[in-house]
């Protein structure tokens, strides 16, 4: 197991990228498969340059209990391909209406709408296929492996990020209030986050009380996530983030910056990341890069 005592936060998540990417690239066939559009428009999103934040984590609570990143690789796959197909959905003409995400077009507008539809269908759908592979439970107890897809599909679905979804889309141009704003960004954002983070510990083996601390940690982290996200949409660069800014205030959406003011928003940030950081106390020297993590969704600029 890599010793992280001496790693820098950059060289940490680079390396857990080419991990992570190098699974994805396994896991979906090239355009020589048939039919080939479909392949080219899934790896079109797929490889557009994401942060790898949600197998990351995943990869992160497993090593924090003890567990083997290599065996967790098809679970982080499988996040990532729910994380891509959330983001080909929400950018269609029917959602947010995008044109650029993480630097290039999106796929409806790079293909056709058609396509966007079922690449993000197609992703939803192989990351079960990914997770109940025969491959994994050769590994991990088959119960544990289901344990897991009831997590991440709660998440994934009308109690977490479709949940969250339709309530933002819904709300567009209303006045709404911050308990909503709340529901909203930790079903929309925070469930996947809180969902990556408790299926890497649930498959590593972690005990009742270390699930219970990563995952108060991994809400902390999810909603500072999303105000980072808030802050950003007004004050980022578009080219550090390859997508517009300014978007939310457009399209009428409420969000923490508009709802408390931009300073109050990063001392909120400021207070999640440090109760994040407490519920690792009792975790030793293997929790660093979830540390890192939450030290990173605090300073990061895209
Ligand atoms: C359409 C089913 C469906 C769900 C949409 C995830 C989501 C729900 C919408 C994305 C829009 C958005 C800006 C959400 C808020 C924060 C967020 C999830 C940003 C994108 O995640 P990053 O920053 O993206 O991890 P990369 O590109 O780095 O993977």
């Amino acid at each position: 197991m890599t010793n992280h005592n001496d790693i820098s936060l950059e060289s940490y998540l680079e390396s857990r990228r080419a991990i992570i990417n190098e699974a994805l690239n396994q896991h979906i066939p090239g355009d020589d498969a048939y039919p080939p559009i479909i392949f080219k428009a899934i790896r079109h999103s797929l490889f557009a340059g994401g942060k790898r934040l949600r197998p990351i984590l995943c990869l992160a609570a497993a090593e924090a209990v003890g567990g083997d990143i290599y065996v967790m690789l098809p679970v982080a796959c499988a996040l990532e391909f729910i994380h891509t197909y959330s983001l080909i959905h929400d950018d269609l003409p029917a959602m947010d209406n995008d044109d650029y995400r993480r630097g290039k077009p999106t796929l409806h507008k790079a293909f056709n709408e058609a396509v966007a539809i079922l690449a993000g269908d197609a992703l939803l759908t192989e990351a079960f296929r990914l997770m109940s592979d025969k491959e994994l439970s050769r590994r991990i107890p088959a119960q544990k492996i289901l344990d897991a897809i009831q997590i991440i599909s709660k998440a994934a679905g009308c109690f977490g990020m479709i949940g969250g979804q339709t309530v933002d889309i819904l709300s567009e141009g209303t006045e709404v209030d911050a308990k909503t704003l709340h529901y909203i960004h930790t079903r929309k954002t925070g469930a996947m986050i809180v969902a990556a983070v408790k299926a890497g510990a649930l498959l590593s083996n972690a005990t009742e009380k270390q699930i219970l601390s990563l995952s108060a940690y991994a809400e902390n982290i999810g909603l500072a996530f999303q105000i980072a996200d808030d802050i950003l949409n007004v004050e980022g660069d578009p080219k550090v983030m390859g997508k517009k800014s300014g978007t939310d205030a457009c399209r009428g959406k409420i969000t923490f910056p508009a709802l408390m003011g931009i300073e109050s928003s990063r001392t909120e940030i400021h207070k999640l990341v440090e109760r994040a950081i407490i519920e690792l106390a009792n975790f030793d020297h293997h929790a660093i890069p979830l540390k890192m993590i939450a030290q990173y969704v605090m300073e990061r600029n895209a």
